[in-house]
């Protein structure tokens, strides 16, 4: 009994461990619209971040993020009017440039700058 006791303590502590060192989930919805992005917030930690790119419009939208200072560019697929596109990006530090590809989107407006702080 005595055992039972001290494995189930192990356990425990073992199963502990892991949620302390993960970084919780961030999220950022990005609405768009003819021709603006509407972010729910346009500050994020470092670490995971999920973004949902809803398409309230009436043309087709995507979005791409990109650090500025680097030349990586992350993308979330295009999205028809009334879908959405979710992906989830480890992203670092710095200011991000968001834009979108369509046609001259970009060019009308639909550009937006998210900031990912450090974690503290
Ligand atoms: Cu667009």
């Amino acid at each position: 009994m005595k055992r039972l006791g001290l494995l189930l303590a192990l356990v425990a502590s073992a199963g502990a461990l892991p949620a302390q060192a993960a970084a919780p989930l961030a999220r950022v919805q990005v609405v768009a619209v003819e021709f603006h992005y509407r972010l729910s917030r346009v500050r994020v930690p470092a670490g995971p971040v999920r973004i949902e790119l809803a398409n309230f419009g009436q043309d087709e939208h995507n979005l791409t993020l990109r650090r500025v200072g680097t030349t990586k560019t992350y993308a979330v697929p295009s999205a028809l009017p009334g879908q959405r596109q979710t992906v989830t990006l480890r992203l670092k530090p710095g200011l991000y440039v968001l834009k979108c590809t369509m046609a001259d989107h970009a060019m009308l407006g639909m550009k937006a700058r998210l900031r990912v702080r450090p974690r503290t």
